[in-house]
């Protein structure tokens, strides 16, 4: 892990359960357009669709950077990913830069990008320090890209089909290209969008990429904003199985990241724990704009960092626990297609700090991991809808029932769900689905090692007692 990320989110799979970041919507203007994007107040490609209520002014979001570094000491990386591109609102972007590092010198700054004007800005973002860059590129074919986007911006030339496809290639690869002779990190996103550059195409932009200097691939899935191309034409985003054959496909070239939660253009927190509705609803007054403590924070970071490499270590220095009691409490249910032979999936509830802390109706999306003997990776982010709104109990409400259901089809492939509390209802239908309900609050992957192999032993078993 190079130095410069050990604290980034999503550069670095650890540290998203110890570390936060924040988007700053200061770059309201786009200069291509994406078939799946409604134009709106928000980028598909880094942020989910619908969402970012406000635009900010540069010094308004430097005020809440420093507001968010003292509500949130674990506040590492602050990040312009629009709700446009942030590299066709230069000015704004830059500004915001500016004031960052005026006031709050320890965050690392981080942008997301289309492309197309990355070269000429690239000089720019050295000298402010960005130490991370991400560039969406969904294609190296630009016969493919003519399928992608519906036209190109190119400081006044409109670009359509196949020209703009070509020209905004050519920058995005001059752009990566460029950040690696920089020394600047440069992460790839790439959205999986089936029949158009799936079937192994993203395992061809990856090799680019690699040779280009790019450090990190993230392929994900396609979301269609209402009202864009796409949703008039009938398109389908990935099914999660869709998803893993394409990281498959790239893995082994270069580190993939497999945990993007495809964040809003104001998220703010951790990335599993977004908090962007609080922050739009927070307004700007004396009392809140008390100074963050640098000290503090450097103490907070230093141990978050610390804690996470100490657990790393232990991870890959260590088999897996031996102690069978901590995981008894459910049979293995019936309805799955795994068996004690192959490997197992298993989704698990958290909202930080490397532990399973989040109450199964409370869950707005899971964490797949696939256990293969004593270890245990991410495969990627489910993402649902929560089962419960905090004001019922879990158990009962009929309504419920089809939220329930839906979760149950994304977690179809699962076996276990770890969570750290489930009422009575769901848990009896996710038994009924085959997947086993374990309520823990350990860490995730030992817990996870742990009950899969006792999963795994039981699954042997004809005769076993239902241990719920
Ligand atoms: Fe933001 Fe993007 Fe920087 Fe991260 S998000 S600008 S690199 S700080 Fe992260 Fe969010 Fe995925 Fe982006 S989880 S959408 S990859
Ligand atoms: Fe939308 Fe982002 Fe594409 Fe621009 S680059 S069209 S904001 S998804």
């Amino acid at each position: 892990m190079h130095e410069a990320s050990m604290r980034h989110p999503c550069y670095n799979e650890d540290a998203h359960h110890y570390f936060a970041r924040m988007h700053l919507a200061v770059a309201p203007k786009c200069n291509i357009r994406c078939n799946y994007c409604n134009r709106k107040y928000d980028c598909v490609s880094e942020s989910r669709p619908g969402v970012s209520s406000v635009v900010l002014k540069p010094d308004e979001a430097v005020r809440k950077v420093l507001r968010v570094a003292e509500k949130i000491p674990q506040l590492s990386v602050v990040g312009i990913a629009g709700p446009g591109d942030p590299l066709a609102n230069p000015e704004e972007t830059f500004a915001t830069f500016r004031g960052i590092m005026e006031v709050l010198p320890d965050v690392k700054l981080c942008l997301s990008t289309n492309g197309l004007l990355l070269p000429e800005h690239a000089e720019t973002i050295r000298e402010l320090g960005v130490n991370h860059v991400t560039v969406t590129i969904n294609t190296i074919d630009p016969r493919i890209g003519s399928l992608i986007y519906g036209w190109v911006n190119d400081r006044g030339e409109i670009l359509k089909g196949l020209d703009a496809a070509e020209r905004l290639l050519e920058r995005q690869l001059l752009g990566v290209k460029m950040m690696g002779e920089m020394g600047i990190l440069c992460k790839v996103n790439s959205v999986l969008i089936p029949g158009v550059n799936d079937n192994g195409h993203l395992a061809e932009v990856t090799k680019k990429v690699k040779s280009l200097g790019a450090f990190v691939h993230n392929i994900m899935p396609l979301i269609i904003s209402p009202g864009s191309e796409y949703e008039r034409t009938g398109m389908q985003g990935p099914t999660p199985e869709e998803l893993i054959k394409a990281q498959e496909e790239s893995s082994g070239e270069m580190p993939l990241m497999r945990h993007c939660r495809q964040c809003r253009a104001d998220a703010v927190g951790m990335l599993g724990d977004d908090q962007s509705t609080e922050w739009s609803e927070e307004s700007e007054t004396t009392e809140n704009s008390r100074l963050y403590s640098p000290e503090e924070r450097t103490a907070i970071q230093n141990k978050l960092e610390e804690e996470m490499l100490a657990k790393r270590q232990k991870l890959n220095g260590e088999s897996a626990c031996s102690s069978q009691s901590a995981c008894l409490s459910a049979k293995p249910g019936n309805g799955g297609t795994q068996t004690a032979d192959s490997k197992l999936r298993v989704a698990v509830a958290t909202r930080g700090n490397g532990r399973i802390n989040r109450h199964f109706g409370h869950a707005k999306e899971f964490l797949v991991y696939e256990v293969n003997g004593q270890t245990a990776r991410l495969l990627g982010v489910r993402k649902v809808q929560a089962y419960c709104n905090g004001t019922a109990s879990c158990d009962g409400e009929e309504g419920k029932q089809g939220i329930l259901h839906e979760s149950l089809e994304l977690l179809k492939d699962c076996r276990i769900l770890l969570c750290s509390g489930i009422g009575d209802a769901p848990s009896r239908i996710l038994q009924q689905a085959g997947i086993m309900p374990l309520v823990r609050t350990g860490p995730i992957e030992e817990t996870i090692i742990e009950c899969a192999k006792y999963y795994q032993y039981f699954s042997t078993q004809s005769d076993q007692p239902c241990l719920t």
